[in-house]
């Protein structure tokens, strides 16, 4: 059984539609494959509750808990192999990670992030669209790698960017193609290592 690790820090709206998807889609027939865990850095995360109710497993490593980077980043590794995952899913998952996080699980760790990159990498992205002028916005989902926001794309979707726009309505704009891109690029990645 391939296992997958999603890591949140907050709503965890894509990590409800990749469950959804996992379940509608078979993925467990198909691709021998299941969400195993979920775990967030912030314990009053929403997306928690989400997954409990759905009977995955949690837990919760909280980064103050840690005097740097690289000792959260050595517990947060210790929870996600606990659950011995093919692939590591990142869903506004909110801190930077490491080189040494990172390493540990090349090739097998993605993200989405809500820009088309190279554009935008960081915080901020949908307002830093709005205010460069952008006529279209969009999503990336990518591999993670040291360096931020900038590992080989997977899947891209574009949506418009409206005159009216605020960063709270682009954001639901690009937030409902993320929904249907991130389940759709993990099946796909799971069907290529099949
Ligand atoms: N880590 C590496 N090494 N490489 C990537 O590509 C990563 C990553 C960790 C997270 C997600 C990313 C995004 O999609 C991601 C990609 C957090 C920050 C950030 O500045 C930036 C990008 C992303 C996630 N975080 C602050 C920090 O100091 C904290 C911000 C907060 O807590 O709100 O870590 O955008
Ligand atoms: C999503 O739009 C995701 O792309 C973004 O945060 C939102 C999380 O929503 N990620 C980042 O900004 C990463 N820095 P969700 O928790 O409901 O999935």
């Amino acid at each position: 059984m391939k296992n997958i690790v999603i890591l949140i820090s907050g709503g965890g709206s894509n990590m409800a539609a990749i469950v959804r998807a996992a379940e509608h889609e078979r993925w467990a027939a198909r691709f021998d494959a299941r969400v195993a865990a979920v775990i967030s850095n912030k314990a009053d995360a929403a997306g928690l509750a989400l997954a409990r109710e759905r009977g995955i497993a949690t837990a919760v490593v909280p980064h103050r808990d840690f005097a740097n980077r690289e000792d959260f980043d050595r517990a947060l590794a210790a929870a996600v192999d606990a659950h011995a995952p093919a692939l590591v899913v990142l869903a506004g998952f909110m801190r930077i990670l490491t080189p040494g996080f990172v390493g540990r699980y090349a090739g097998r760790l993605i993200n989405i992030h809500p820009s088309l990159l190279p554009a935008f990498p960081g915080l901020n992205t949908h307002q830093r669209a709005i205010d460069a002028g952008c006529k279209v916005a969009g999503l990336t989902v990518h591999q993670v790698t040291a360096e931020l926001d900038h590992g080989p794309i997977l899947a891209q979707a574009v949506v418009p960017v409206f005159a009216d726009d605020t960063a709270t309505s682009l954001a639901e704009r690009v937030l409902v193609h993320e929904h249907r891109v991130y389940p759709a690029a993990i099946a796909a990645w799971l069907g290529e290592t099949k």
